[in-house]
């Protein structure tokens, strides 16, 4: 066992993923001390947990990766166009090492509480392995889907076999060859799988509630001559992405469909589908935004998914009912092929749900399914999730758990009032996971290097968000949201995944461009909406 940290720091940042590396190379190349505490063994968020088989990005991984070097971008090669975790870890350590990181990261810690000190204006920041150390500025860089979702399905205990969830896969691997294998859940993360599980399964089983759009990635090896072409032009392609509603570039028509004949929309939609992946939706400007829009688009890729599989009654069922790209889309490699094997099969729970678990499997209608492994493809208690598991108390004693009850609360998602000095990178209500995620990283990182500098500067000793602001920003990417069809749906960006959730469209979908010229506003007013207070014992009113 190593010895408690006890020390007083400038800012602790909690997580080092791709969020709490850069928060931590930024607060060191200003000067701050810190510390980053990491529940996980190693770095790289995400991308340390979910080691899952077929696990990629569905963002290429030329646009997902750091921008802010330009030495990193020139002298890292990713093999393919859309990367595999191991390849994503790999780089993730890259950083690390070539940034030296490590030194101020503290692993396998997970911290429990954070506490504001009134009178001191710090916070004390409380461990899994006993550490309690003091900071001015405590930094939330806990990552969006991280927090596994495990639903309490009944007798689940009583099951004889191993019981996995995706986003927290044995670093060993799971070798499934021969045996009876089931999958509950149809996100990315079973979409991903289920063709590979499928590869080594004697039997697989899948359980799905909701059917899911899903257009192929068309991954493929990224040639040296690509790369080199690429990164003759990186700067460019940093700043296109930057530009995008998405923080990410890809080709878009802003022609709405339905200005569009029916040949000519079947033309473009053919020519999407072949560039694949998220850019599909690029194929014209209102798919998100006109429902008779969406019935088009919709139209067109059951017609793909009836075309794939065989079985017109295994078809019907993968056909999704709901709005196209409503809750996030997938990217797949053979996902809807895979039904056409003989030895998979797909369950439908929407009406029937998950009855229980048994020793032997699972039960559904009064039918017993029998397996040797489960694998629970359920996704994350997004957004929110990770904050949950930390006991956070702010002024007077507030909880955040108490102040979001009824749905998170903060200023540009950035920080919440009554928790001076907290902040939070890509919290709800800025666009996060839906722009590019290191895009939206950087953003806050960088936003929040220069608060904390300025606030060294002129001698403040707090920073909180007012009240009104905070909730003018809320009713606002609420108001927002309901532009978007994305707000019609039972999806994770509203919660509406966890039963007893309350459903709040989380992300702001204004688009990237938009959000940061806002937040370049509040900084250049003197970081109007937040209240500073001086000196080292100043509260914030
Ligand atoms: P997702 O997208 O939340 O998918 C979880 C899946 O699990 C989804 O199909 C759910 O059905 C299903 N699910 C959840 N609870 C149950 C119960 N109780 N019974 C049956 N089925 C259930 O998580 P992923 O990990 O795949 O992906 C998360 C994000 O990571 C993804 O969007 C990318 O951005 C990367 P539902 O649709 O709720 O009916």
């Amino acid at each position: 066992a190593r010895p408690a940290e006890t020390g007083t720091f400038d800012a602790i940042v909690v997580g080092a993923g791709f969020a709490g590396m850069y928060m931590l190379h930024r607060l060191r190349g200003l000067g701050f001390t810190a510390r980053v505490f990491e529940a996980g063994g190693g770095v790289g968020g995400t991308w340390y947990w979910n080691r899952y088989p077929g696990a990629r990005c569905d963002v290429e991984s030329l646009q997902y990766s750091f921008s802010f070097s330009e030495e990193l971008d020139q002298e890292w090669s990713w093999s393919e166009k859309y990367s595999p975790q191991p390849e994503i870890l790999a780089y993730a350590n890259h950083v690390a090492d070539r940034f030296d990181l490590r030194s101020q990261i503290v692993f396998d810690t997970r911290v429990t509480a954070a506490t504001f000190d009134e009178d001191a204006g710090t916070w004390l920041i409380e461990t899994d392995r006993g550490d309690r150390v003091t900071a001015k500025f405590c930094i939330m860089a806990v990552g969006c889907l991280s927090a596994p979702n495990r639903p309490a399905f009944a007798g689940m205990s009583d099951f004889r076999g191993p019981i996995y969830h995706t986003g927290e896969w044995p670093h060993e691997g799971v070798d499934f060859t021969g045996l009876r294998v089931g999958v509950i859940g149809t996100g990315s993360s079973a979409i991903q799988s289920i063709p590979i599980i499928a590869q080594q399964a004697e039997q697989l089983t899948v359980f799905q509630r909701t059917a899911t759009w899903s257009v192929p990635a068309w991954n493929e090896q990224l040639s040296a001559e690509y790369l080199k072409e690429a990164k003759a032009h990186y700067p460019e392609l940093r700043a296109k992405a930057r530009a995008r509603p998405t923080g990410f570039y890809f080709p878009f028509n802003a022609q709405p469909a339905l200005q569009a004949s029916a040949e000519e929309r079947e033309r473009l939609y053919e020519e999407a589908w072949e560039r694949g992946g998220l850019p599909f939706l690029g194929a014209f400007g209102d798919l998100l935004f006109e429902k008779a829009a969406n019935d088009t688009v919709a139209d067109f890729a059951r017609a793909k998914i009836r075309g794939i599989v065989k079985d017109p009654a295994t078809a019907d069922l993968l056909c999704p009912q709901n709005v196209f790209g409503c809750k996030r889309l997938c990217v797949d490699t053979n996902y809807f092929q895979t039904y056409n094997l003989p030895h998979v099969k797909l369950v439908d729970v929407s009406k029937a749900p998950i009855e229980r678990f048994t020793a032997e499997g699972i039960v559904v209608d009064g039918t017993e399914y029998q397996f040797d492994a489960i694998v629970s493809a359920t996704g994350f208690a997004a957004m929110t999730g990770s904050f949950d598991k930390i006991a956070i108390t702010g002024r007077g004693g507030q909880t955040l758990a108490e102040k979001w009850r009824a749905g998170p609360r903060a200023y540009l998602g950035l920080a919440s009032e009554g928790f001076p000095n907290l902040f939070m990178i890509t919290g709800p209500g800025s666009p996060s996971v839906l722009a590019s995620m290191i895009q939206a990283i950087e953003q806050h990182v960088d936003w929040l290097a220069d608060c904390i500098s300025h606030m060294r500067d002129i001698g403040a000793g707090t920073i909180e968000a007012v009240r009104d602001d905070e909730d003018a920003w809320v009713a606002h990417v609420n108001d927002v949201s309901t532009v978007s069809l994305r707000s019609t749906c039972s999806s994770w960006y509203v919660g509406a995944n966890i039963p007893g959730r309350p459903r709040v469209f989380m992300p702001y979908i204004g688009g990237f461009p938009i959000y940061v010229q806002k937040c370049n506003e509040v900084m250049n007013s003197g970081y109007d909406g937040f209240v500073l207070a001086g000196g080292r014992t100043g509260n914030a009113p």
